[in-house]
This record gives structure tokens, sequence and C-alpha cells, in this order.
């Protein structure tokens, strides 16, 4: 345990709040840093719990560990996810309420394994079933089609989210895992056309290409090499080290079959896959008049075999839009820029909506039929800040929803300690906070904010240019404090239209349910996508400030990937953007540490003769008596209504050191408790 001052020098405090110069961002770093070189990534801040990505096997995700933290108070042992998600968990099933878990930091940060570990936990400790065993694979299988298809390597992240995740695991009231719901936010689908150097597109076609059999890669045209393709080798390096796209299209193939996709939606889906691929080969050469033509290639041929669409009408589609003239539409050629530029988006368009459809198809599978009363938890893994040499319209919408859940967390901290001094009759003073929502506001504000601008600008195709759109936002932005400049703009809608059309005679069943004839097309503009993203994030909000909150704060500890290498700059700089310093200051603030009388009693009982071995009278009474014994001066704590508030951390300090010293009279209890921990 950590509880000696000599171990305690060692290997750092496991709970910020006991920092003494809490208020110093030098002590907080060298903490995290200490603890960081002794392989303990996990540290609290009260209940919150930072973590530090190790970027090497910890060997602390084991059977045995989620035993040890089963059932225990987060206080007990040493910070651990288990211990978090094991509370979250307790929680939901004492007080018959839902949470969340709410896991952010930038790119590469953890996050995405911080979330796995928490479903792995739920999966092996909750009491199951024969019938639950299923939705438990269910539930855990998600997570390799899922990354499959919506993770990519970045330069960042060898294994970067593109889109956002938030997945509710239902519960049933006596804690068994019976279902699972998964909402997908705003998938990169640039990615899927290009890639910038160094960065890859999404693993699934690497996994199809490299990994699908050979009959199967026959049946799609497909030859077994990568540079074949051209939306494959953009960032020339379809190999990376760290992955193996062999071995993980075997974990997706089984995957798919234990979520139960039937062969034929499976075959669809590996036909759009492939229909991509030959889609980013097609090649336009330009007639005499300048306008794009088709030869009649290989592509073409097997476009049109894998979607079902004849090839005349691919071509067509290829190579001309539709434009309304009076009563009848007449076709319009494109020119070379023009036909690449809508065959792109044709491509994103495909895989957008196939990665939608996906998401359907796992939340049916996990879906629970029975209507009685489920708890849920919520985890939310989106992708991290990130900042990029060149960023462009997807790192704004990625950096504006971290900025939206930096808000909520700041919303719901701030509330959540004022209620709690509140409800249990304490008076405590505000701390400042810095509040991020004028940045929220300059992106999102109606009428002023930068999606605003850009709406507007969409409203003009044919003569809103990134230029006119720039201009714009200077006038508007002009003095605002956090303005710099802004991203580029998307009209794909525009030349998509005709595409709907041409999709719409696909028998690809997938390509059938994804354009669906009833479709509303040219005749209602479309949302922007930066609109639609941003009501997106207004309902996750809702979705979330409905639940308990609980936090995972992810940090990362260098820019190389590296195992036991910790950079002073880097990670000061995520302490701060975090608000780590001032949620510890919030948590300090007049009361550093609370506990429940019964987990108060029940830890420090064995330190006074009256309340050891057992208490009769309430635990709140129980408190009070062992208090006194203790010697806790009035000032140091206050009796709330259910909790014990305390002041000072030294006073839990020497309660600790007290409990140390009689410890080895608990030995046989405790070991039998925590065998082998
Ligand atoms: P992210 O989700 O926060 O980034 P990941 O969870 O994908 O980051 O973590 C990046 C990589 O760091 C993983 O692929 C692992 O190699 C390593 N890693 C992370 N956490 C651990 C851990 N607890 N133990 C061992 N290795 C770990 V992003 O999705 O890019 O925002 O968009
Ligand atoms: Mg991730």
């Amino acid at each position: 345990m950590e509880g000696s001052l000599t171990a305690r020098d060692r290997v750092g405090l496991q709970d910020f709040v006991l920092l003494e110069a809490y208020t110093s961002e030098s002590a907080f770093l060298e903490n995290l840093r200490k603890r960081f070189h002794e392989n303990l990534i996990y540290t609290y801040i009260g209940t919150l719990l930072v973590s530090v990505n190790p970027y090497k096997e910890l060997g602390i995700y084991t059977k045995k560990q989620m035993d040890i933290y089963m059932g225990v108070n987060l206080f007990e042992l040493p910070p651990h996810i288990y211990a978090l998600a094991d509370n979250v968990y307790r929680t939901m099933l004492t007080e018959s309420n839902n949470h969340f878990i709410l896991i952010s930091g930038e790119s590469g940060a953890g996050k995405t394994e911080a979330s796995k570990k928490i479903l792995q936990f739920y999966a092996v400790s909750c009491p199951s079933t024969k019938l639950m065993d299923n939705v438990r694979d269910r539930l855990l299988l998600s997570n390799p089609v899922l990354e499959a298809f919506g993770n990519a390597k970045t330069l960042k992240n060898d294994n970067s989210s593109r889109f956002g995740k938030y997945m509710d695991i239902q519960f049933d009231h006596v804690g068994g895992a019976v279902g699972g719901h998964i909402l997908s936010y705003l998938l990169e689908k640039s990615r899927v056309v290009h890639q910038n150097h160094g960065e890859r597109n999404f693993h699934i076609f690497y996994q199809l290409v490299e990994g699908g059999e050979e009959d199967l890669l026959r049946w799609l045209g497909l030859q077994r090499n990568c540079q074949q393709y051209s939306y494959l080798v953009q960032g020339e390096c379809a190999k990376v080290s760290s992955i193996n796209d062999k071995t993980d299209w075997k974990t997706v193939r089984k995957a798919l079959t234990v979520i139960e996709f039937s062969e034929s939606n499976v075959e669809s889906l590996f036909a759009i896959i492939a229909s991509v691929l030959h889609l980013g080969n097609v090649k336009f050469i330009a007639d005499s008049r300048g306008y794009a033509t088709l030869n009649s290639s290989p592509e073409i041929h097997w476009l049109s075999k894998l979607l079902g669409i004849p090839t005349q009408v691919i071509q067509v589609g290829l190579t001309h839009r539709k434009i309304a003239a009076r009563s009848e539409e007449v076709l319009s050629p494109f020119t070379i820029d023009h036909a690449v530029y809508a065959r792109d988006a044709l491509a994103k368009a495909i895989y957008g909506r196939t990665f939608t459809w996906l998401v359907n198809m796992l939340n049916e599978s996990l879906a629970n039929k029975d209507s009685s009363r489920k708890t849920v938890i919520g985890l939310l893994d989106i992708y991290g800040f990130e900042v990029f040499n060149v960023n462009s319209f997807e790192q704004f919408c990625i950096n504006y929803c971290n900025e939206k859940l930096q808000q909520l967390f700041i919303q719901l901290t701030l509330k959540s300690e004022q209620e709690e001094y509140e409800m249990e009759g304490i008076e405590w003073e505000p701390v400042p906070y810095f509040n991020n929502k004028i940045i929220c506001d300059l992106v999102e504000e109606k009428f002023k904010g930068i999606i605003a601008v850009l709406d507007e600008e969409c409203l003009r195709p044919g003569e809103a240019t990134d230029m006119t759109f720039l201009e714009k936002l200077e006038e508007k932005m002009a003095g605002h404090p956090h303005f710099i400049t802004c991203s580029e703009l998307s009209l794909d809608h525009v030349l998509t239209i005709f595409h709907l059309q041409v999709m719409r005679q696909s028998k690809n069943a997938i390509v059938q349910l994804c354009f669906p004839t009833t479709e509303p097309d040219s005749k209602k503009r479309p949302e922007t996508v930066a609109t639609q993203f941003k009501s997106s994030l207004v309902g996750l909000t809702e979705i979330l400030m409905s639940k308990e909150p609980w936090y995972v704060r992810c940090i990362k500890p260098n820019e190389g990937k590296q195992p036991g290498s910790f950079d002073d700059v880097l990670v000061r700089h995520q302490v701060k953007y975090l608000g780590l310093m001032e949620h510890l200051r919030v948590r300090r603030a007049g009361f550093a540490y609370r506990r429940r009388y019964q987990i108060f009693l029940q830890r420090y009982k064995p330190l006074c003769p009256d309340t050891w071995p057992n208490w009769k009278g309430t635990a709140a009474e129980g408190v009070q008596c062992l208090v006194k014994h203790l010697g806790f001066k009035p000032d140091e704590y206050k009796m709330g209504r259910t909790k014990i508030f305390i002041r000072h951390p030294r006073t839990l300090f020497a309660t600790e050191d007290a409990f140390e010293v009689c410890k080895h009279e608990l030995a046989t209890r405790i070991q039998a408790k925590y065998k082998g921990y």
C-alpha cells in the first residue's frame, strides 16, 4: 500500500487532493512524473481519474486485478481504471440511476484504450447468465468492428478514432449487462479519398487487401497489394509496424459472425469496401472539348458488378451532373477537375453511409428487447483534440467537440460541487474558473458564430469561395480575443445530388438501404455538415446532462509514442487545458475530503475501542465517536447529512498513518479479502 511515508515519497500521492502544495503546478507535475516512472499511470483528484499513457503493456489488466478491484472503495486500493468502473457500477446499483464516464484528452492520450478497459471490466465482472454471455460477447466485439471502419493511423496515433462514440451499456436490476446502444458522431470521411503524409486510410481497407481470403479477393476483383490502390497510398505508409492487418482481418471477420451479420450482408459490405477502392482508381481523360470521359476500364466493370448498377449508368454518372432547366433535366458534362471531385465525393458518401448502416446493425444486435426497467452507464470516447501542420474542416469539428465537452465538464463539476455542499448543509466559497464558453460561442453562436457564417456562405454556391468566407469571418470576428483563423468549407452536397440518383439503382442490399428512393434531395437544401454536427452535439449534451458524471482525463506523456518518456512541457500544457489544477482547487475549496459515514467508519473503526469491532448506533454517531477519539479539532471537519467533510489533507494523512500503524492487527482480515494483491 502507499500509506507509509517512504512509500509515499517514492511513488507519489495516489490522490492529488492530498498534495500539500495543491496550487502549485510544479508539485502537480512532479507527483505525476514520479508515479509515471514507477509505472503508476493512474492518480485521482477525488473521484476523477487522471491517466497517463504508458505506451507499453503493464500487466495490470488481468482477471486477477479485476477481482481485486471488485466491490472495493476507491480509496482503499491504488488508483485504477477498474476502481472507477467498479465505483460507477456500485453507485448505479445502489442508487438505481444512470451514469456516464466522460473520457477526454488529446489524440493518442489513451481514451479508446480506457473505454475498452472499462467495457472489459463490466463484461467480465458483472453477474451473467447464458443469454447475457451473448450480449457480453457482442458488446466486446462491437469494438474491433467499429475500430476497423472508424479508426486509422494518423501522425498522432496508430489507432486514432476518426469518429466520436457514445455507448450506453444497459444493466438489469441485479446488475447484469443486458444490452447496449451506440451513437456515432461525424466520421472523418475525407480520409477515404485523401490521407496526409504518414497517415493511412481506415484500417478496414488494408485488412481486406492484406487479409482477405483468395476467393473473396478474386470475387471483389482486388489484388493483394495495397500499392495498387490510389486511395491507400497517398500517405505513403500502407504498412505500419505496430499494426498487423492480417490478424486484425481475422478478428473483424469473426466479430461480424458473432454479431450475427448474415453472409449476404457481409458480402454486400465488402463489395462496397472494394467498390470504393475501384472508384479511387477510376481515371478520366479529356475529350476534344476538355470534358471528362471514361474508357471502359476494368474499374467500371467491377463497380458495375459489385454495386449492381449498369456500366452505362455509372459512366454517365461519373462524368455528368444534372441541371434542372425549366421543365426538363439536362445533363451537363464535367471538366476533369469536377469529375475527380465528384468521384471522391461519391466515395465519401458511400463510405459514410455504410458506416452509419454498420452502427445501426450493431445496435440491432445489441438491443435488449424486454421492457423491464434498466439503468445505464454511458461511455463517451471521442476523437481527441488535434493540431496538425495543415488543419482542415475535420480538425475544426473535432476541436469544437472537445471544447463543448470541456464546457460540460466545467458546468457539471462546478454544479455538482455546489449542490453537494448545499445538500449536505455546508457553507462554501466558489472558486474562480476559466470558462471556455466564450470559445464555444465563437463557434456556435446563432447568427454570429463561425458555423453561422459558414452556413451563410454555403447558401451562395458558385459565388462563395474559401476567400469570401475568410473575409466574412475577419469582418465579423474582428476583435474577438480568441479568433485566429479558420477552416476550408465543404460544398459536397452540391455535386452529390446526381450521384444519389445513380446509387438508387444499385442492387447491392446495403447501398439500397443507404440511398433510399424516398430521400429528400435537391428540392430541400440539406443542412451543412457543420450545422448537423452542432445539433448532434446539443443532443449529446442533453443525454449527458441527464446522467451522473464521472471523469477520466487522459494525458499523453510524449509526442514519440515512447514508453518511459515524460515530456514536462507537453504534460504541463495538457494539465493546464484539461483544467486539472482548477478542478483540484475546487475539490480542495473548503473541504479536501468527504466520505460517506458508513465508508469512513468501516475503514477507520479499528482505531477506536468504542467502534471496534462492531458499532451499534448509526454510522454518523460512530464517526462522531471515532473522530473525537482521534482528536480531530472542531474546525478540521464538518458533519454533513450523509458525509463527513475533512478540511485539510493532513488530518486525513494523520488518520491514514494511524491506520497503517494498527494495520498489522488487521493483516489476517485484509489478506483474506485481497488475497494475492
Ligand atoms: P486516443 O483514443 O486517446 O487517441 P488510444 O486509446 O488509441 O488514444 O491510445 C493510443 C495508443 O497508446 C494505443 O494504441 C496503445 O498503444 C497506447 N496505450 C494507450 N493506453 C494504454 C494503456 N493503458 N496501456 C498500454 N498502452 C496504452 V484519438 O482516438 O487519436 O483522440 O483520436
Ligand atoms: Mg481514440
